[in-house]
């Protein structure tokens, strides 16, 4: 072990007691309390049902699965949008992308917007606590000056500014798509269409080596891999392995890399001091068949309102701290981890800024008895508009105006608004009522002319 670790002794005198007096965790003061390294791995467009421990009868994702077998998987956790920006900028802000102004789908390599600098994401919460922060993957908010991971909190980016198909690798020669993708690290291009079978270990590679410089102080690393967003790419070393296709290698691959994270955690001896996260930015992307993945028992996926499209894959590890084999079935979200992670780290949120999410520790330490924080979420659709409500186990889409229970019927097949007309009233108005709460206090995204690099091809 390379550094100290004060407060082992008074987090298991602390875990004793509270073993003792029945349930209640540690909440050292934070001059005990070394802050946890926090690892976010954030995949695209996977689906539900697409790991193992999900349920996936051929996908083989042990190092994911064991994941799960040492710390929470959480079975009802919801992103805040079903596609790449408005989730990662919920993600990174615990606020609905409405409220930063980023719900109107995607950035493309053209637009001149992106989240506002003004917005105070994850990553300067942690680094103003001072923790070492990096990206290492598919960014997504905004790629002109004063708009990429390095203006937003993290000291070190290498990956690409938007998703893998803006790009020429997958297409034909004579193609007229005019955009190309480019590999930065920091703010500078090092290369020009990267080779995308290479993009799952390099953002790892890269992320091990920032670990391995960085664990003698906190560290915030933050992985959001391009994979397994279409057009989707396997190494050599993966590429034919799976019986589940292209797919179940590319899920492979991500898997094992994961599984070399968690082993330089263990190496480091820096496992029981990170709280390590897994999960997808929106649901699988259906349309491209076999190429896409998987909800699982849950209806649609990428792009729509059903639970396919949100509710997502998710594991939270951190042994010694969270229990290790647990599940935790309430509500989620992912604008939930801002504030979670800020608490964990003890780092002061402005009270005056407004979020969306709640520190939902006692969920993840799965306390008995603990109930969501969210007594409502909204769906939003993919171009931002509202689209609909979950309460309790009732979800009430606006239109055409469907009410479905998630826990009598999880595939949401069988509409029940025609039985609960003033439920379906109720759930409408709070729906808006909440709706116009976030419109009249957003704050709005940012628009940039000058350009960091020249995405035309
Ligand atoms: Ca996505």
């Amino acid at each position: 072990m390379r550094h100290p670790r004060p407060n082992s002794s008074a987090r298991l005198l602390a875990g004793l007691s509270a073993v003792l007096a029945g349930m209640v965790l540690p909440t050292a003061s934070a001059q005990e309390w070394r802050p946890p390294n926090v690892v976010i791995v954030f995949t695209d467009d996977q689906g539900y049902g697409d790991l193992s421990c999900q349920g996936h009868p051929t996908l083989h994702t042990p190092h994911l699965d064991a994941l799960a077998t040492r710390g929470v998987k959480l079975t009802q956790f919801y992103v805040a949008a079903p596609l790449c920006s408005p989730s990662r900028a919920a993600l990174l802000t615990g606020c609905y992308p409405k409220r930063v102004g980023m719900h109107r789908h995607v950035v493309f390599p053209g637009d001149d917007r992106g989240l506002a600098p003004s917005e105070v994401t994850l990553a300067e919460v942690l680094r103003a606590r001072g923790y070492a922060t990096a990206c290492f993957g598919k960014w997504h908010l905004g790629h002109r000056r004063g708009l990429l991971p390095t203006d937003q909190g993290f000291d070190e980016f290498f990956g690409v500014p938007y998703s893998n198909d803006m790009a020429q690798q997958h297409r034909r020669p004579d193609n007229d798509y005019p955009f190309r993708l480019p590999l930065l690290h920091g703010t500078e291009v090092v290369e020009w269409e990267p080779d995308q079978r290479l993009l799952t270990r390099r953002y790892t590679d890269a992320a091990i080596a920032f670990i391995e410089a960085h664990h003698d102080r906190p560290f915030f690393v933050y992985l959001p891999h391009s994979m397994p967003h279409i057009p989707i790419y396997a190494s050599d070393e993966f590429a034919g392995r799976s019986p589940r296709g292209l797919y179940g290698d590319v899920i492979e691959e991500i898997d094992a890399n994961v599984g070399r994270l968690v082993a330089t955690l263990d190496r480091l001896g820096v496992r029981d001091d990170t709280l390590l996260i897994f999960t997808s930015d929106n649901g699988p992307w259906l349309q491209f068949g076999e190429n896409g993945g998987s909800a699982g028992p849950l209806r649609g996926g990428k792009g729509t309102n059903w639970e396919g499209g949100q509710r997502e894959p998710a594991i939270a590890s951190w042994p010694g701290t969270l229990p290790e084999g647990a599940v935790c079935r309430e509500v989620v979200t992912s604008m939930d981890l801002l504030p979670t992670i800020a608490a964990w780290a003890g780092a002061a949120l402005d009270p005056e800024r407004t979020i969306d999410g709640h520190d939902v520790r006692a969920l993840l330490r799965c306390e008995p008895g603990a109930q969501s924080p969210t007594d409502a979420f909204l769906y939003y659709a993919s171009r931002g508009e509202l689209a609909g409500i979950r309460r309790g186990a009732w979800k009430l889409l606006l239109e055409p105006g469907e009410l479905y229970h998630l826990e009598h019927d999880i595939g949401e097949q069988r509409d029940v608004a025609a039985r609960h007309p003033e439920l379906c009233a109720e759930l409408r108005a709070l729906a808006l009522e909440r709706d116009a709460a976030i419109t009249a206090a957003a704050r709005p995204e940012a628009h940039v002319e000058e350009l960091v690099f020249d995405p035309r091809k």
